[in-house]
Parts: structure tokens; C-alpha cells; sequence
């Protein structure tokens, strides 16, 4: 009998996947490089539709035509080995599934490289760790659109269900999925930061404790912040230690991180889009490895500790719209970054559907992506996902709240990057000018760049220098 797929690289990925695959129904063959592990995860995982093959030719041999080959191996060049050691053993129309964290523009190389070999190549984004792997991840494959009708059924059979809708749609071709699941990771750190400084702002200014703090998020799960990383971080204040302390006051405070937040800011400065919400996550990863020097500067500039406000409940509310502004506002960010990687790469992205990809399976599924579903059903050229009537409301309605909190935490030295830059973003999308006049004018001061009008057409040039001299 053959198998249906093959899934190459057995650690805690690959060895999840292709037991939720076989526990979907699908007969499949595993191999690792190490081909002891291969007898390894049998062993341990005994599953009447898993074989294992201890080499690249015997998995290929028995798997049914066109094969379908999926490599959950390290990013990078072990990506390249398995690909020139499965090409000379496949067929025109076999397919290779790259499910591994590769950078996108590896994707788009190998992806044309095997086009002209006639082997069809799907960069897969595959999210939710470990958990999402083995009971239902989300999934976001991109590759050739007519040759997806062959790995779509294993795909959606295997993803995360949300009220019986797979969280897994086609996003376009070459690079495509491996760059949304980029983007997923930003808006991931995006999530992460911002609830990091809503924490903050309640346990300083609020003088909220740890049960407090823990009874506001489980509160704020139930509403419109309802998400996976709210409904965990409740879960994270119940913790405590033998001795009855809370483990989450003896965690040191340095975040470290893999690089995929880092492509997200990289591909922003390329494309030319402000992502500040995702860049201030990234750079407070990074200033918060500066402990010991932190704590340095802490004691010379004299910091002259927190006013904690005296009516809590109205804090807790005003942080909590700040939080869901914020939210929103990254969101956009990061859908904006998609746009114009679809420009810039020749893509056709349908963003309800990506977004219906994150809303199960993964770190960032969140009652907020039904809303934004909506925004680009209602309207698939949406610029800006804050021109949604729904969003724009809550912004309309609620952003003083996000500068309340802002001014606060100024006032009191209380580092809330993401959240100012969150309403920077908006200060500086929502206004028709821009200060850059003057800046054109400076460029072609000293530089003679020329500059546009707002009374004629053309580009100009002014004599500064000159006029100025007489
Ligand atoms: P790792 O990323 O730790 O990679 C280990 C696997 O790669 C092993 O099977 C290893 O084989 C194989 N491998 C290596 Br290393 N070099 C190889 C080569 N030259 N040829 C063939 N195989 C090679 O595994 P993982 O944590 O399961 O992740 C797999 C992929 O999924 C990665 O790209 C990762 O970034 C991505 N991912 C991980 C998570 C997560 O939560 N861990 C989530 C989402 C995506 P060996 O046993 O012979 O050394």
C-alpha cells in the first residue's frame, strides 16, 4: 500500500505533524537524517498509518503519485541538502512542502528553481508550536495555485477548525506563506509587547497585585481583548511557588528572540511601510537584555518612582482601551506591510482569509480578526484597516483614553513604547499635514533635490544659498 505523504525531519515539529496527519486518516512514511530517531518516535508513537524509512529513496519510492513531501528540518541549509538530494528521485508534478520557519525569499529561490524542474515547491508557515503541530495548527501555504488542489485536503484536515471553517487558506504563490507567517510573527511581538506595558501600567501606576492583575485579565478575556495571549497571560498570575510567591516576579526581565520579528522590521524598511508598533516590540526585546545596564542608569538619573492613581477601576478602564487601540493599530500596521509585499512581489493576497488563517492554531488568534475579516469582506481595497467603520468608531470614540494613559505614563518615566508609538502612527496617518515641507525645503537647500508645490504642478529648484547672501 502507499503512503499519501512523507514527512523528512523528526524533532518536536515534524514528529507532531505527522501524527496529526495519521490521525486524520492519511497513511504516511517518516524519515529523519539521524535514522535512529526514525525507530525512536515509533517506539514511543506506535500508529497503524505510520511507517518509518530509513532512507530518501525507499520514503519516496513508496508514496502515490503525484508524491508529496513535507520537510519539518531546521531552516536554512539543511532546507537546500534535502531539496538537492529528493529532486533527482522525483517526478515532474511531485511536491516538495517546505514546513519549517524559512525566510521568504529562500522560499521564492527554491520555489523557482524547482518550477523549472518541473517540481511543484509550497512554502508552508505552520504556527502554534508543538500543541498546534500535533492537534491542529495554522496554516498558510503558498506555492502554485492549481497544484494546491493536491495538498489541500491533508492541509485543512490537519489545521485548526474554527466553528468548522479550517484555519488554513491558500495565500498565494512562491515566498508568499513563508512571508505571512513572517508578518503573523510581528504582529506576534507586537501582542506580546503591548500587554507587557498595559501589565506594567496597572502594577505601577495602579498598584495593582498579582491576584488583581490576574482577575483583570481573565475579565478582559471575556470582551472584545478575548485572544489567546490575554486568556495565557491570566493563567501566568496564578502561579506561585512553594514558598507561596508568584513566579512571575522571580522571571528576569530579558526577552530574547529568533529573528522572525527582525525579517518583519527588515521587509518594513525595504518596502517603505511604519510598522512602529512591531519595531518598538523588537527594540524593547533588545533593551531588555541591557539589564545590568538598566539598572545602572535606573540609579543615576534618579528616578523618583511611580504616582500610583487613586481610582483604579477608572485606570484599569483607560488601559484596556489603550491596549485595544494599540491592538488595532498594529493590526493595521501589519495588513499594510502585507500590501505592499503584494505589490512589490507580484502576490494576490485576500486578507479575509488570511485573517480567517489566524483565528485558531496559532499565538495570535483573537476575537479581533472576526473584525477584521468583516472589514475586508465589506471592503477588499480597505487602505487602512482603520477606514473600517467598526474600527474607526473605536478609535473615534475611545483614542483619548490610549493618550491618557500615554501622558500618564510620561509623566511618569514609565517606558510605554509600543503604545505611543501606536498613537504617533495615528497622530501622523490622521493628518493632512505633514511637517515635511520643510524638510523638502532643507533637501534642496543643501542638496538641490528639488521640491513639489501645492499651487502648480513640476518639481522646483530655489537658489537658498544666494538669495540668502543677498
Ligand atoms: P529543529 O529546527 O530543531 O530541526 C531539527 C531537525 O532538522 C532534525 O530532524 C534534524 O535531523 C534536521 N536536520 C538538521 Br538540524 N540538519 C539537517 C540536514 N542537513 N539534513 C536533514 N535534516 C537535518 O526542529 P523543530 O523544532 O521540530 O522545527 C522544525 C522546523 O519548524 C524549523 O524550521 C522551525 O523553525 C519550524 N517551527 C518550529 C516551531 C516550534 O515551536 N519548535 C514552530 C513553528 C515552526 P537530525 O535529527 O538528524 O539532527
Amino acid at each position: 500500500m502507499k503512503q499519501n505523504i512523507g514527512v523528512i525531519g523528526l524533532s518536536v515539529m515534524g514528529s507532531n505533524l505527522a501524527l496529526n496527519i495519521a490521525d486524520n486518516g492519511f497513511e504516511v512514511a517518516v524519515f529523519n537524517r539521524t535514522t535512529s530517531v526514525v525507530d525512536k518516535m515509533l517506539k514511543e508513537h506506535p500508529h497503524k498509518n505510520i511507517v518509518g524509512r530509513h532512507s530518501l529513496q525507499e520514503l519516496v519510492n513508496g508514496l502515490e503519485k503525484p508524491r508529496k513531501v513535507v520537510l519539518m528540518v531546521k531552516a536554512g541549509a539543511a532546507v537546500d541538502s534535502l531539496i538537492e538530494q529528493l529532486t533527482p528521485l522525483l517526478d515532474k508534478g511531485d511536491i516538495i512542502i517546505d514546513g519549517g520557519n524559512s525566510f521568504f525569499k529562500d522560499t521564492q529561490r527554491r520555489y523557482e528553481l524547482l518550477l523549472d524542474k518541473g517540481i511543484n515547491y509550497f512554502g508552508v508557515g505552520v504556527s502554534g508550536g508543538e500543541e498546534g503541530a500535533r492537534f491542529g495548527p495554522a496554516l498558510m501555504p503558498g506555492g502554485d495555485e492549481v497544484a494546491y488542489k493536491e495538498i489541500r485536503p491533508i492541509l485543512e484536515a490537519i489545521a485548526a477548525k474554527v466553528n468548522g471553517v479550517a484555519c488554513c487558506s491558500y495565500t498565494s504563490t512562491g515566498g508568499a506563506g513563508h512571508y505571512v507567517k513572517m508578518v503573523h510573527n510581528g504582529i506576534e511581538y507586537g501582542d506580546m509587547q503591548l500587554i507587557s506595558e498595559a501589565y506594567k501600567v496597572l502594577k505601577h501606576l495602579g498598584d495593582f497585585s498579582n491576584k488583581e492583575l490576574q482577575e483583570i485579565f481573565e475579565e478582559w478575556n471575556k470582551g472584545e481583548l478575548e485572544s489567546y495571549l490575554i486568556e495565557i497571560t491570566a493563567n501566568i498570575f496564578k502561579v506561585k511557588e512553594e514558598n507561596g510567591d508568584y513566579l512571575v516576579d522571580k522571571i528576569l526581565d530579558k526577552a530574547s528572540q529568533k529573528g522572525t520579528g527582525k525579517w518583519t522590521n527588515e521587509q518594513a524598511i525595504d518596502l517603505g511601510i511604519d510598522v512602529s508598533v512591531i519595531t518598538s516590540a523588537l527594540n524593547g526585546r533588545y533593551m531588555s537584555n541591557l539589564k545590568e545596564e538598566r539598572v545602572k542608569a535606573e540609579k543615576e538619573f534618579s528616578h523618583k518612582g511611580y504616582n500610583v492613581v487613586t481610582d483604579k477601576k477608572y485606570l484599569a478602564e483607560i488601559v484596556k482601551d489603550a491596549l485595544f487601540i494599540s491592538k488595532i493599530i498594529s493590526y493595521a500596521q501589519g495588513f499594510k506591510l502585507l500590501q505592499a509585499a503584494e505589490k512589490e512581489y507580484g502576490w494576490d493576497f485576500n486578507y479575509a482569509d488570511i485573517a480567517k488563517i489566524f483565528r485558531g492554531g496559532c499565538i495570535i488568534q483573537a476575537k479581533i480578526l472576526q473584525n477584521i475579516i468583516e472589514a475586508y469582506q465589506n471592503n477588499s481595497q480597505l487602505e487602512n484597516l482603520i477606514f473600517d467603520p467598526f474600527f474607526k468608531n473605536i478609535i473615534e470614540t475611545r483614542q483619548d483614553n490610549l493618550r491618557e494613559v500615554a501622558v500618564l505614563a510620561i509623566q511618569n518615566r514609565l517606558p510605554l513604547s509600543a503604545m505611543t508609538s501606536a498613537i504617533s502612527y495615528l497622530d501622523i496617518y490622521t493628518t493632512a499635514d505633514s511637517g515635511a515641507n520643510l524638510i523638502q525645503a532643507q533637501r534642496d537647500y543643501f542638496g538641490a533635490h528639488t521640491f513639489e508645490r501645492t499651487d502648480k504642478e513640476g518639481n522646483y529648484h530655489y537658489d537658498w544659498v544666494g538669495n540668502n547672501e543677498k
